[in-house]
């Protein structure tokens, strides 16, 4: 499987402990985001483009082995039929992450709903439209990662306690 980009200098291991899929090349402007703030605290993270409506089996096949793989959490991105995160939900019992993409005329609503309204038992958390839900995928991401490992933690609240002068 293509692994696009893979960050070094991890506080954590050497290891991806997030994923970062989204659905097309197009989307790595908005998807920069995720990156940037996955850098910054410190967590590794791979980027891969994979499409489940263009390239289905290698969805099932990611999806299956990301736990095998190191990976915690998937953070998945897509606009208009948003199917991946979805998609990527149901091939793996991880927790993951959508951003609904503005990529169509819709401007991201298409793909909010999209990921929004999962079926009752295979969740995923649906971030808001944009940069804005780019960001916080990775923030959740060092909430759920932080639940085990303290740097990860430290980082966040480092973070989060500088809010408060903004
Ligand atoms: P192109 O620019 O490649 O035509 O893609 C991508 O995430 C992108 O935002 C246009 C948009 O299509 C989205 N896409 C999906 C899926 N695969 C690609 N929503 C999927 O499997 O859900």
């Amino acid at each position: 499987m293509e692994v696009l980009e893979v960050n070094e200098g991890s506080e954590v291991d050497n290891m991806p402990l997030v994923a970062v899929v989204m659905g097309s090349k197009s989307d790595t402007e908005a998807m920069q985001p995720t990156l940037d703030v996955l850098k910054g605290l410190g967590i590794d993270y791979e980027v891969s483009v994979i499409s489940a409506h263009r390239s289905p089996e290698k969805a099932r096949q990611y999806g299956l082995a990301a736990r095998s793989k190191g990976i915690e959490v998937i953070i998945a991105a897509a606009g208009g039929a948003a199917h991946l995160p979805g998609v990527l939900a149901s091939w793996t019992t991880l927790p993951v992450i959508g951003v609904p993409l503005a990529a169509s005329e819709l401007k991201g609503v298409d793909a909010l709903y999209s990921i929004v309204q999962m079926p009752a038992g295979i969740p995923v958390a649906s971030m808001a439209i944009g940069t804005t839900g780019a960001k916080n995928a990775a923030y959740l991401a060092a909430e759920i990662l932080g639940l085990k490992y303290d740097k990860i933690r430290s980082a966040y609240e480092k973070y989060r306690s500088e809010l408060e002068n903004v």
